[in-house]
């Protein structure tokens, strides 16, 4: 049988090829090819690269950090994959401009790949494009994988539910930030970092942030693993070699192996994927005009029935 584009694509990928990991990366964010088979193929490479997540709010200093781990890994020999993450809208472009302006004495190494990720895919959130970006880098022979991801919300520290480890930033300014958002950022974090510690209020904050540890260390009921602080300025390069020594610490001694993308979970959320989009289908099937309720599927389409009604009554009133 000949080869077919995709598994085309595939060995070139295999070969640590960027154009073909480029376009991979686009297929499986359009939901083009057979995204299934394809990370079924490469799914066993994950192992081999360490992926680091670095979140925080806007303007933290995200990609500035990122481009001094990405220099401390070239300097080692390894090779380095960013994919820069914007989980706003496509018209905030704006903060994808800025990483690769921050990252841009990279650009021309060909050990370091760096790709923004948008939410404009047609299948699967953003979770899912990140989660499968991150294995094509590792099977294109990316020793070390960046994911940079804007914000400290919930949602945020979901996307890098795909890294091995996640390095919270912060800056003496986000205090408020800390307030409301505390809950999901302490759940998230493997490391902090208060950036921008040339400007007043960071040392006040790293004992905000202290405290907060403290006060859920004594709440939970297991003995919780420590959440180291750091106070750094990334662009005057104050207090970074302890905080790089410590990740590249973590990649090798602290952070168990499968840790990130464990079978189940991922198993889980791509079964929940494919039924909530087969069940779609069934539905539309139904609606249409041999479908089971092709009354109410010509109600809809007259635009004379209430879409929640519609389904409230295809569900039973009584939910
Ligand atoms: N004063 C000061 N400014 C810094 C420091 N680190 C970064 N900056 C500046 O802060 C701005 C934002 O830095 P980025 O690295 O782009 O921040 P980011 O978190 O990646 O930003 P987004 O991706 O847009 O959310 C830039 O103008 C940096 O030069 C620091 O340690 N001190
Ligand atoms: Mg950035």
């Amino acid at each position: 049988m000949a080869p077919s584009p995709e598994s085309d694509l595939v060995e070139r990928l295999l070969q640590g090829e960027l154009r073909a990991l480029s376009r991979l990366i686009t297929h499986t964010e359009e939901g083009r090819g057979d995204v299934l088979a394809t990370m079924e193929r490469l799914w066993s490479h994950r192992a081999g690269a360490r992926v680091l997540g670095v979140t925080g709010p806007p303007g933290a200093g995200k990609s500035t950090v990122v481009d001094k781990v990405i220099a401390r890994h070239r300097a080692a020999g390894r090779r380095v994959a960013v994919l820069a993450v914007d989980p706003s809208s496509p018209f905030t472009g704006g903060a994808i401009l800025g990483d690769r302006i921050r990252m841009q004495g990279h650009a021309a190494d060909p050990g370091v790949f760096i790709r923004s990720l948008g939410t404009r895919g047609h299948h699967g959130g953003l979770t899912r494009t990140t989660r499968e970006a991150a294995i094509l880098c590792a099977a294109a022979g990316f020793d070390r994988i960046i994911v940079e991801t804007v914000g400290v919300g919930q949602t945020e520290l979901e996307v890098v539910g795909v890294a091995d480890q996640v390095l919270v930033l912060l800056v003496p300014e986000a205090g408020d930030v800390i307030q409301t958002m505390k809950a999901g950022l302490l759940e998230g974090a493997d490391v902090f970092a208060v950036n921008k510690c040339d400007r007043p209020g960071a040392d006040k904050l790293a004992a905000s942030l202290q405290a907060m540890l403290e006060d859920r260390a004594e709440i939970a009921s297991e003995l919780l693993p420590a959440v180291p602080i750091f106070r750094v300025s990334a662009q005057h390069g104050e207090g970074l070699d302890g905080l790089l020594e410590e990740l590249d610490r973590r990649d090798v001694e602290a952070v168990p192996p499968g840790r990130a993308l464990p079978p189940i979970a991922v198993a889980a959320r791509l079964l929940g994927e494919e039924v909530a989009r087969t069940a779609e289908l069934e539905a539309r099937n139904e609606l249409s005009p041999d479908g089971d309720h092709a009354d109410l599927g010509r109600a809809l389409e007259a635009g004379t029935a209430n879409p929640y009604g519609a389904v409230r009554a295809l569900l039973g009133a009584d939910r």
